[in-house]
């Protein structure tokens, strides 16, 4: 079975702290800031390729993990640069952001590399602050957090044409029939239970690949019977052929119907796609009489087709090739808005945009941006507090506590970074 949707988590690395430190050695007593910077962290990025077919080898990866860059040193030296670590996924793979259900990659050609989780910024040692003004910097920053989230990676099949009807409409003899391939065929329904490929040659040599999708029934699109795990697949083709057996068992007007309702409640575009009516089975007793009346009663001409006696491919094989000679590439279902660069919200974040909150009797700062920039300070240091202390004006912290009633001698908290407050 086609394992085509894992939940993982990603994480990228975090930045190595700067390090503070002053030259001393035997012949130079004080000989400056030599303090390095600390190495960056490395990132996750998604690589599609063609030899894989499954997402299956990551039911067993939930956490796929980029290296923490080092610590900066001594005598200038840098922190080593954390490994990227390089996820190679099927072609036709997309990742989800399952925070808010954004694309983040549509991995949709083979060699495509998608950034997802960045990695973070290694800090500055305190070498780099040395200035005509500041010759004796006893400030070094913190690395950059990485990003740790969960992702959803979702395999699409790619093909140019999807086959879709009910069980047993006929469609996986009919993929046999135009196709090198071996689709299970049975006279039950539901026998085929993940796509099947096949390639077409048509006699010019042009050529094009057909999806023969398992049997959609009513409900689908809710998720009953193969649900919608199939109908995503469908999402991935350019022309629908649509079969409906003439072979008397359901009315076929009901049929057909009963399928165009699935494909326009999936939401995908799928209805909109261009489609080849088929009146399948033509060879059973009364067939024709059946699809005389389904033509009139829809108002189509549908294509005939006997498997079994060999009839009707070659029109149908012409017919989806002059489609597809016209059909637009469509996006997939909520692609069209949601797909976005990479997070590019989180720049535009400004430092006065937090909430402050009176938790167990201490000051509590919310705020994304205002919290990475306290986090990178290292406060260990005066200077590193003079720094902080610049971020909190530049944030307004103090006229806010004020306002807030706070008193000389209560907590202040931002993040992981703690202080107290004075009037
Ligand atoms: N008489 C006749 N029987 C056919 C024809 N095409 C398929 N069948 C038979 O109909 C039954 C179902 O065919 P499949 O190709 O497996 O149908 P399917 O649409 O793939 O069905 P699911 O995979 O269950 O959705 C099988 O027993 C086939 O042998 C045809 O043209 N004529
Ligand atoms: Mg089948």
């Amino acid at each position: 079975m086609l394992i085509d949707r894992a939940v993982v988590e990603v994480r990228s690395g975090n930045g190595g702290d700067g390090h503070i430190s002053f030259l001393h050695d035997k012949n130079t007593e004080w000989g400056g800031p030599d303090g390095g910077n600390g190495g960056d962290g490395g990132s996750v990025y998604f690589l599609a390729k063609n030899n894989l077919n499954t997402l299956f080898p990551f039911r067993h990866s939930p956490l796929l993990s980029a290296e923490d860059g080092e610590k900066g040193m001594k005598k200038l030296m840098a922190g080593k640069r954390g490994d990227d670590l390089v996820v190679e996924v099927p072609t036709g793979t997309v990742v989800i952001d399952e925070r808010d259900g954004h694309v983040l990659a549509d991995l949709d050609e083979p060699g495509k590399k998608a950034l997802v989780a960045k990695g973070g910024r290694g800090g500055r040692g305190n070498a780099s602050y040395k200035s005509s003004r500041r010759r004796i910097p006893r400030i070094a920053q913190n690395g950059e957090k990485g990003e740790r989230f969960r992702i959803i990676l979702e395999l699409k099949m790619i093909a140019d044409v999807g086959l879709v009807g009910l069980p047993s409409a006929g469609k996986s003899t009919f993929l046999n029939l135009v196709s090198r391939a071996n689709a299970l065929t049975a006279d039950y329904p539901f026998s085929t239970l993940s796509p099947n490929l096949g390639v077409t040659y048509l006699e010019d040599g042009n050529s094009f690949v057909v999806a023969d999708l398992p049997g959609l029934i009513e409900g689908a699109s809710q998720g009953k019977g193969l649900g919608t795990s199939f109908l995503r697949h469908a999402e991935r083709t350019r022309v629908l052929v649509h079969l409906v057996a003439m072979d008397g068992m359901n009315d076929p007007v009901k049929a057909y119907k009963v399928i165009r309702k699935e494909l326009e409640a999936y939401g995908g575009h799928l209805e909109e796609r261009p489609e080849i009516v088929v009146a399948s089975k033509m060879d059973i007793e009364g067939a024709a009489e059946r699809k005389a009346e389904f033509d009139k009663e829809l108002g189509v001409e549908s294509f005939p087709l006997s498997s079994y006696e060999r009839g009707g491919e070659v029109a149908i094989l012409k017919k989806c090739e002059e489609l597809l000679s016209k059909a637009p590439k469509f996006p997939l279902k909520g692609e069209e808005e949601k797909i976005r660069a990479y997070h590019p919200l989180e720049e535009n974040l400004r430092l006065d945009d937090y909430v402050l909150l009176k938790e167990k009797g201490a000051y509590v700062v919310h705020g994304k941006k205002i919290e990475e920039d306290a986090a990178r300070i290292q406060t260990k240091t005066e200077e590193g507090m003079m720094r902080l202390l610049s971020l909190l004006r530049k944030a307004r912290l103090e006229e806010k506590l004020k306002a807030a009633g706070a008193k000389d001698g209560d907590e202040v908290r931002i993040g992981e970074v703690t202080f107290v407050y004075e009037e």
